[in-house]
């Protein structure tokens, strides 16, 4: 898979179901942890663990795939996860960012509206942005600088005062859920854009590095169930208070980092952030549905000022210089994107 190429389609369709599931995922994150907490509300570090441990097994079945046979998965799990220490401990530092993000975002959707959450935390796009520019040495034109404040400015407007339709049944702190966005942002940035780097860096296989990641997720998310919720899982269980919506998260958080991992290997991290500000308008649309949120004038312009950001964002890619100049590198990984 590292150097297959794959069609503008596919990465549309990763793109689409990222976003969705992205959409439907905070949705259903905020509604396990206010309206339908069950029996008892469970514990949010356990089902960010889980994840880890999904996304671990699923990956082992795409390198099955890839590698095509057990014998060669076998080779290649003992070449890059025993032999590798010095890999899985690259690997290691967007883990243990990433299990804080995911954290964070139970935290938030704890103490926010899903709407607020959602608008907050598109200041993730020029915090990528930037992430972008100093770590991969990428530059953006102004045009595309532009786009990226307007598409914040877009998602922001999309739900400008959001109106909480529902009755919650537990105690809310928004102080509490802004540090926590806050927090998720930086680590969205920081972690996709290291994620990035290191597996544009090598040929080695994206399912090799997200097993090589989602290891040492496992030892960290597990570090923080202990940590955060240990006494009380010893008491009620692992899985107290897991109903059908909480394994439906689970299982949202699980498909939806796998995808966001192919978008980022076939486009990049700034491309991922304009289509899940498309979920933010998906998300209010089912908003509307469940919870009876009332689209507004302001949502309508947003929405607009989004699509108008993503084309912008789009144009000035047909300028990528042809010769390699002075930033040939830039210019090498732009064209590599285009051909595959
Ligand atoms: O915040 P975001 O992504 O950057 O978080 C990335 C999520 O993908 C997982 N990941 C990343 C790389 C990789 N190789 N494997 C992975 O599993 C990380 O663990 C992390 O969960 C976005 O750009 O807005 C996006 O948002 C998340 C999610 O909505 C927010 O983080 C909620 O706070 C989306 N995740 C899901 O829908 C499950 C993601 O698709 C897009």
């Amino acid at each position: 898979m590292a150097n297959e190429p794959v069609s503008a389609a596919f990465k549309l369709y990763c793109l689409s179901v990222m976003t969705l599931v992205a959409a439907t995922y905070t949705v259903a994150l905020r509604y396990t942890r206010t309206v339908s907490p069950g029996a008892g509300l469970y514990f949010s570090t356990t089902a960010v663990c889980t994840t880890e441990v999904i996304k671990l097994l699923l990956s082992l079945g795409m390198l099955t795939r890839e590698t095509g046979s057990l014998c060669r998965l076998r080779t290649s799990l003992v070449d890059h996860v025993l032999h590798s220490p010095k890999e899985l401990l690259k690997l290691s530092v967007p883990s243990v960012v990433y299990a804080v993000q995911n954290n964070m975002a139970f935290l938030a959707l704890s103490n926010l509206d899903a709407a607020v959450y959602q608008v907050t935390y598109q200041l993730k796009i020029p915090c990528t942005a930037l992430c972008m520019v100093l770590m991969l040495n990428r530059s953006l034109s102004r045009m595309q600088w532009f786009s990226v404040f307007m598409l914040c400015g877009g998602v922001i407007l999309v739900q400008w005062k959001p109106v909480e339709a529902t009755k919650v049944q537990i105690e809310q702190n928004p102080f509490v859920g802004f540090v926590a966005i806050a927090i998720a942002v930086i680590c969205s940035g920081f972690a996709g854009v290291y994620f990035e780097k290191v597996l544009k860096s090598s040929d080695t296989s994206l399912w090799v590095r997200n097993i090589q990641m989602y290891i040492s997720g496992i030892v960290v998310t597990l570090f923080g169930v202990y940590v955060t919720d240990g006494p009380q899982i010893l008491e009620k269980g692992f899985y107290f208070g897991y109903t059908p919506w909480v394994c439906f998260v689970v299982f949202l958080a699980s498909v939806g980092g796998l995808y966001t991992s192919i978008v980022v290997k076939y486009t990049d991290n700034i491309m991922k952030g304009f289509s899940a500000a498309a979920a933010i308008v998906l998300s209010t649309v089912a908003s509307v549905i469940l919870f009876g949120l009332k689209i507004t004038a302001t949502f309508a312009s947003g929405a607009m000022l989004v699509c108008v950001a993503i084309y912008l964002y789009g144009l000035p890619k047909q300028d990528t210089p042809r010769l390699p100049g002075k930033n040939a590198d830039e210019t090498e990984s732009k064209q590599k994107l285009i051909t595959v």
